[in-house]
């Protein structure tokens, strides 16, 4: 049947009947999905794809501009992106049904590539997608052919009437109420999805229960000053719950710790596999260390401190014994994401571990569980890899990592770093003596002075509160006679080795932002 007038009515229906269309492709395959997997569900593959070809510059402006909300604002630039290409469909097949079909059947094709080539997937896996598909394709033919026949002209109407008399002609009030019940059904169907997908799995009761060992080597004592004398500033250890998460995943990898197998290959002699019980029994150390990601911008809150009980990748180095020519550990995670590290880091005496356990609780889902990489000194890019499987030992020269493959650097020690936490950009403030106060970081090279500048006056030492250690952040405080006005704050540290933070602006792509902050406040 053809269309035998349009109007511009006809084409917004037929837009509707578009994103009716791709509704039931998604929910469908979401829901049947859930009976498959709980982890490459359609939906997340999707977005996880999304997010793989989302240009890297449209990916910095996320993070910077959301920070960890960066993956809210991934998927709605996601779900406007489908919207707009479900009307386009709509109308496509409105005015040539075969086009249509193409269009349907490319939507299916992208979801189930998506699908499949997420790391740790089965073939059967793109079942829910391919019936999603088809389930989509027939809401599409009976919406459109409805509009087919709101479109005719009154004798064409009589005519097939006359032939097809079980079927009246569709009302635009009868093809609002298809698409309506159409777009609901896919709406439960969806969340049911979802909802289902998240109960089946219980690996986060077990983590619930499992009992962390004791370590070998227990964390050296914390001295009692570490926590800056300002009011208001972050408090010197992270609780879990409040540690910055960045990462790839767009739902939380769901890893059974009795399934949890470590790889160690590559330029070995000796290939290595590791359970999760080999970790509960092998010496354990416990370190506080400061973790710290590279797209933190100057001032940015995208850093955290915390105590990690684990098992010294050296040791595990030890036993595969790398050969001569490797210069790199490349980690990947059950979801795919990489990281390249360099050997040396991983042998040396720094507290490089596989970790286990976050503040006294095995890690959290969403940092990692059950086994992720802490590399003190790294940014997390190229060290952190939470949810790890696999440890190849190669050289630079032959493997790139994640990020290094999107225009990052292939290795990222972190730049030292002073930021201004109290009181905040732009605060008010009374005039009188203020409290200014913060944190400072340079992991690995420790802290050894804080400076701050009022204006363009002279640079003035703070009070550096007590250190941890060279590869936790450590503290500052420092009293402002403050006057009316507005005011810029500005600070500056200076790392162990006697560098003073560089004042040279950088972008945290591709190696870490570098910069002084600058904090303007206006005192009354
Ligand atoms: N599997 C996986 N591990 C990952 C990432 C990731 O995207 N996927 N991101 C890394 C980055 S960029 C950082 S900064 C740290 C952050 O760790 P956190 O989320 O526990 O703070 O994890 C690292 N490990
Ligand atoms: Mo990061």
């Amino acid at each position: 049947m053809k269309p035998s007038k349009r109007s511009r009515g006809a084409t917004a229906l037929a837009a509707v009947a578009g994103v009716a269309a791709a509704a039931v492709v998604l929910s469908v395959a979401e829901l049947i999905g859930a009976f498959f997997t709980t982890r490459a569900t359609p939906l997340i593959a999707l977005g996880s794809t999304f997010i793989d070809f989302t240009p890297l510059w449209m990916k910095n402006f996320a993070v910077e501009t959301f920070g960890t909300n960066d993956k809210a604002a991934l998927f709605v630039g996601m779900g406007v992106t489908i919207l707009l290409l479900a009307c386009v469909l709509g109308i496509v097949a409105y005015r040539k049904w075969a086009l249509g079909v193409a269009g349907v059947l490319l939507m299916g094709a992208v979801i189930v590539g998506s699908v499949v080539t997420r790391a740790s997937v089965k073939p059967v896996d793109a079942v829910p997608s391919l019936i999603g598909t088809a389930a989509g394709l027939v809401v599409l033919r009976f919406l459109i052919t409805r509009l087919w026949r709101m479109q005719e002209w009154p004798d064409q109407a009589a005519d097939r009437a006359a032939k097809e008399p079980e079927r009246p002609a569709t009302t635009r009030r009868g093809f609002f109420a298809a698409a309506g019940i159409t777009a609901a059904a896919s709406a439960i169907a969806a969340t049911g999805g979802r909802m289902l997908s998240a109960a089946r799995s219980n690996v986060a009761a077990a983590r619930e229960s499992l009992q962390l060992p004791a370590p070998a080597k227990a964390a050296a004592a914390v001295p009692a000053g570490v926590q800056s004398k300002a009011p208001g500033v972050t408090p010197w250890l992270t609780p879990n719950k409040d540690f910055y998460r960045i990462d790839t995943a767009l739902s939380v990898p769901e890893i059974n710790a009795q399934d949890w197998e470590l790889r160690i290959h590559g330029l070995v002699e000796q290939e290595v596999r590791l359970t999760f019980q080999d970790l509960l029994d092998a010496r354990l150390i416990e370190s506080h260390v400061s973790l710290t990601c590279v797209s933190n911008p100057v001032g940015g809150n995208l850093a955290g401190n915390a105590k990690w009980l684990g098992m010294p990748i050296r040791d595990v180095l030890k036993m595969a014994r790398p050969t001569q020519g490797a210069d790199m550990v490349l980690s990947t995670s059950v979801d795919g994401f990489s990281a390249s590290t360099p050997l040396e880091v991983l042998q040396d005496d720094r507290d490089a571990m596989l970790a286990i356990g976050m503040n006294g609780e095995p890690l959290p889902l969403e940092h990692g569980y059950p086994v992720r990489m802490v590399v003190p000194g790294l940014y997390g890019f190229v060290s952190a890899t939470k949810w790890v499987v696999d440890l190849e030992v190669t050289r630079f020269a032959d493997n790139k990592a994640y990020w290094t493959q999107r225009g990052w650097s292939e290795r990222g020690p972190i730049k030292t770093m002073a930021r201004v936490e109290v009181p905040k950009s732009f605060a008010k403030v009374p005039a009188g003596k203020v409290a200014l106060g913060g944190t400072a970081w340079a992991q690995t090279r420790g802290i050894t002075k804080v400076e701050v500048q009022i204006d363009n006056g002279p640079w003035t030492e703070a009070v550096l509160s007590d250190e941890a250690s060279l590869i936790t952040w450590r503290q500052w405080s420092l009293d402002w006679d403050a006057t009316p006005g507005p005011h810029y704050i500005k600070v500056r540290a200076t790392d162990g080795t006697g560098q003073v933070q560089t004042d040279k602006r950088a972008d945290p792509v591709p190696e870490g932002a570098s910069g002084w902050q600058s904090v303007m406040v206006t005192v009354e």
